[in-house]
């Protein structure tokens, strides 16, 4: 039974509203008449069922009068299998060229499946292990009162000043402002302005619980280059010689929270695989239903049998209302309309495979961040495969190792705000670099992203992730920055009219695959 056939099973069930395991389907698949069997699969199927499994499907094949087969597939249905395949984006037009993380844009080509036998496609979920940390959904404690923004930054400035004063001999501001002149001092703050003085040096000023403090970075100094990359309420330190009057410091260093460059990532003890996506704007008129269809059927292959892990890093829907005009370019125009043709779209992927989503700025959740997951409305939608919903950003620790997700919005900012060669477009994980080493997912307070008032700071990288997962900006990137592997997926929804008024163009279809055990990565590419 060739793929083409797993897939038409896998349509089948979704069309009857049922989500089903791979090794079900590759049972079904692998008899004489799946058809027959599907039906007979059904009619036994427990009233309650959501999702087909593999117990379900064993007694309708003793039923059967041909003998059942044991999953194992011949030659011939590898085969065919291949000619299924997704299109190798190997040598082409891969996006974002690996240069500086050392990984392969690795595509399996046509006919190169990983294992071909259907019983090595059973998975174990007792090998899984998923953890989930910082989820706030439930704990929002934010009343939108002034006061709230004050805890914000309070509770930013303690914890990622607390990774920078065991390195600095750091005093509050008002204490270096009442040091003799010609002192050496160092301050921990948050950063409050950065200007350029009419001599083309630069003049940051810190701020802390106390008050705040300029330093001046000189304009032929090495941390000269690093002014460009700073935003507005990041937290670092400075280390300098205060002036005869004491009313500024000279700059000698400059410290950021960062990683570690001793950081060593934790890895997965088995050969298990997770697929990172974002952005499938379903209810767009540019959704790619048939790349999407494509990337589910080819979760239900041996090619993808050790994809047991599923991240959606937020924008599952298109959303409405969320920019001028969207209106004109929707498919699906009620927001839980949407939600329930995404849940179809979810149903396809295989029912064995443990689903993690964070929500975007086009879903239905407050739009100021932290966002907390979907409400209990829109997880009944979505629940015919049982995924894990948390907020924006959370971190979900897949058999040790950790990958924070985080929809990205910030990203808009770093690329506007830094120049072209440490963030842009076509590298969005250079941007994601820039947030590892402020430690935050979203520093600049005002501009595109919106922070909700809450006693804590949900947004600070408390922990070095092991992975690092953003979407938003519809481009698809990765590479490392201190061991830490950062990734951008691409999207599920073609070029929209604003994306090519301001020249983006997005990669679309695209699914890159982690190996837990390595932390490298595959692209496969669907459209
Ligand atoms: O955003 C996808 C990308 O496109 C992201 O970089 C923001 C940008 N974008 C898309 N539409 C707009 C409008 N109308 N204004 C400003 N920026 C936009 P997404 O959130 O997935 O639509
Ligand atoms: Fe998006
Ligand atoms: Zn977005």
């Amino acid at each position: 039974m060739p793929l083409e056939g797993a897939a038409r099973i896998v349509s089948e069930l979704t069309s009857r509203g049922y989500n089903a395991e791979r090794e079900a389907v590759t049972r079904i698949a692998s008899t004489e008449d799946p058809a027959a069997t599907l039906e007979r699969v059904l009619e036994a199927l427990p009233d309650d069922a959501l999702v087909v499994r593999s117990d379900h499907v064993d007694p309708a094949l003793e039923d059967a009068t041909e003998p059942a087969s044991d999953g194992g597939r011949t030659a011939g249905q590898t085969g065919s299998a291949a000619e299924h395949a997704p299109v190798s984006t190997g040598g082409d037009s891969a996006p974002s060229p690996p240069n500086d993380g050392g990984f392969p844009v690795e595509t399996k080509g046509v006919g190169e499946g990983r294992g071909n036998a259907g019983s090595d496609r059973s998975v174990d979920p007792l090998q899984r292990s998923i953890e989930i940390v910082g989820d706030m959904t439930g704990e929002s404690t934010g009343t939108g009162e002034y006061g709230d923004f004050v805890s914000v930054f309070r509770d930013r400035l303690e914890r990622l000043g607390s990774k920078l004063r065991g390195r600095v001999n750091h005093r509050p501001a008002t204490a270096v402002q009442s040091m003799p002149g010609g002192s050496e001092a160092a301050m921990v703050g948050l950063v409050n302005d950065v200007r350029s003085t009419a001599s083309g040096h630069w003049l940051i000023e810190l701020e802390d619980a106390t008050g705040t403090f300029p330093w001046l970075v000189m304009k032929d100094r090495e941390y000269a280059d690093l002014v460009d990359e700073l935003l507005y309420d990041e937290v670092l330190a400075m280390e300098g010689t205060l002036a005869d009057d004491s009313g500024i410091a000279f700059v000698d260093s400059m410290y950021f929270p960062d990683v570690p460059r001793t950081h060593e990532p934790s890895t997965a003890d088995r050969h298990v695989q997770a697929a990172l996506i974002s952005d499938v704007h379903v209810g767009s008129q540019e959704f790619m239903g048939e790349a999407w269809n494509r990337f589910a059927d080819w979760l239900h292959t041996p090619e993808a049998q050790h994809v047991e892990y599923l991240l959606i890093a937020g924008d599952m829907v298109e959303g409405v209302g969320v920019y001028p005009n969207q209106d004109e370019e929707l498919d699906i125009v009620d927001i839980y309309e949407q939600y329930e043709a995404f849940n179809e779209r979810l149903k396809r992927v295989p029912g064995d495979l443990e689903v993690v989503m964070i929500p975007g700025n086009h879903d239905a959740v407050r739009l100021a961040e932290p966002q907390p997951g979907f409400d209990e409305e829109l997880r009944e939608i979505m629940s015919a495969h049982d995924p894990r919903i948390v907020s924006n950003p959370s971190t979900v620790t897949l058999e040790g190792v950790s990958i924070l997700m985080y929809h990205g919005v910030s990203l808009d900012e770093v690329i506007a705000e830094l120049p072209e060669e440490k963030a842009s477009y076509d590298e969005p994980h250079r941007a994601m670099y820039q947030l590892l080493k402020k430690r935050h997912v979203a520093p600049q307070f005002g501009g595109h992203t919106r922070l909700a008032p809450e006693e804590k700071d949900y947004l600070i990288m408390e922990e070095v992730p092991d992975i690092f997962h953003t979407g938003h900006v519809h481009k698809l990137g990765f590479g490392k920055y201190h061991d830490v592997l950062a990734i951008n997926s691409g999207c599920w929804q073609a070029q929209t009219d604003f994306q090519r008024s301001v020249n983006i163009d997005p990669d679309a279809g695209y699914a890159p695959i982690v190996d837990l055990d390595t932390l490298d990565v595959t692209v496969q590419k669907f459209s």
